[in-house]
């Protein structure tokens, strides 16, 4: 059995869900190796050492640079704030080693172009941490969408929901354009743009207006743009490379919503809605159904299912088990020697559509996403 040790770069939100996730994977599943993990960095090394010992890391450090090097370590595992992934990626993968960074892959479609082209000429697995994919619910519509059993796909609606603006907390560096980076469209809405590209293909095309919230309802535009404040809420309709239609909408300022995904789409043999409240049930209408059975049906998910964990349905599963299965994934694509999804070529596709929805809201009208190069001979 391998044996994988890995580095973690920031011990926050994300650096949590990883933590935990790295301890789940192989229990809940044979990944073929055996994973330490072995140092928590954080810029501060008292705050290192306090949450190495909490999140049950060996051993801490205040210095990314000097671990990246380290013979010792075969993962550089990125979860700081997105100003800092490319310079952390970019070490990482001129010493070789895998990297999974946190998303959106970087704050500018420019850094994320340097990252999937350093990416692809080192030859290592490459992830990006768009979890909520990983649900399986959501395998399971791609599963049925590759059977074609749903048919050809026809129109994608998604939105992204929570509450308390970035007015609510000025001081989070996710507030600010120089530390956050990206606003919600960036932050959320890459979420379900990713969504939307696993199930439907790429995005070719879209038409987006953005918003910033002010003490009565929403600032206006002219001031949002020149203020360069961060989007709160964001909607815009969008054109596949396969000719399929979507809708987006998110809100930061969705009272009561907490942290919703929902979506649905309809392809010619059937309908799909999905919740991420109730994110073990995949809810599909068949076109052809028996006469007196027509409508939605409610399936839960369990072992039957992709990546499901229990063989009992409606036991539940939540974000840790969701982010837990995406690094099944990623350690698998080390040991197997496969190509690891999503990586950084999607993470930067997705990173071209949300610049083209925020370059739309500037300017108004359509605006097109660049097509996807061929993946190279070597990248994985
Ligand atoms: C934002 O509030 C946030 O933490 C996102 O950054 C995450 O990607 C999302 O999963 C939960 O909400």
């Amino acid at each position: 059995v391998k044996q994988l040790s890995v580095a973690l770069v920031g011990g926050g939100f994300m650096g949590k869900a990883h933590s935990l996730a790295y301890s789940l994977a192989p229990i809940a599943g044979d990944v073929g190796a055996q994973v330490s993990k072995r140092v928590l960095v954080d810029a501060d090394a008292t705050t290192a050492r306090t949450l190495a010992s909490q999140l049950g890391w060996e051993s801490s450090s205040g210095d990314w640079r000097e671990v990246v090097e380290r013979d010792d370590i075969d993962i550089v595992d990125i979860c700081t704030p997105p100003q800092f992934h490319r310079e952390i990626a970019l070490a990482a993968l001129a010493a070789g080693k895998h990297v999974f960074c946190e998303k959106p892959l970087a704050n500018t479609v420019a850094e994320a172009v340097e990252m999937r082209d350093a990416a692809q000429r080192a030859g290592v697995v490459a992830q990006i941490g768009f979890n909520y994919r990983h649900s399986p619910a959501i395998e399971f519509a791609r599963l049925l969408l590759d059977r074609g059993q749903l048919g050809t796909p026809l129109q994608f609606r998604a939105s992204y929901l929570q509450e308390g603006g970035f007015n609510a907390n000025p001081n989070l560096w996710r507030a600010k354009r120089s530390t956050g980076g990206s606003g919600f469209v960036g932050d959320v809405g890459s979420h379900i743009i990713d969504t939307a590209e696993y199930l439907f293909g790429d995005i070719a095309r879209v038409c987006g207006l953005a918003r910033t919230s002010s003490e009565d309802g929403w600032m206006p535009e002219s001031e949002r743009l020149a203020t360069d404040a961060l989007d709160e809420a964001g909607v815009w309709i969008a054109e596949f490379a396969n000719g399929a239609l979507g809708s987006f909408a998110v809100n930061r300022l969705s009272s009561g919503h907490k942290n919703q995904i929902l979506f649905g789409f309809d392809a010619s043999k059937a309908a799909v809605e999905f919740d991420w409240n109730q994110r073990d049930e995949f809810r599909v209408s068949y076109v052809d159904g028996p006469a007196d059975h027509m409508g939605f049906q409610t399936i839960h998910m369990n072992t039957e299912h992709p990546n499901g964990w229990w063989r009992l349905a409606g036991i539940g599963s939540g974000y840790a088990e969701v982010s837990a299965i995406q690094f099944q994934k990623f350690l698998r694509a080390i040991v197997s020697g496969v190509r690891a999804e999503p990586d950084f070529d999607q993470g930067l596709h997705v990173q071209q559509v949300v610049e083209a929805v925020l370059d739309s809201a500037a300017v108004g009208g359509w605006v097109d996403v660049p097509s996807r190069l061929p993946v190279p001979a070597g990248a994985r």
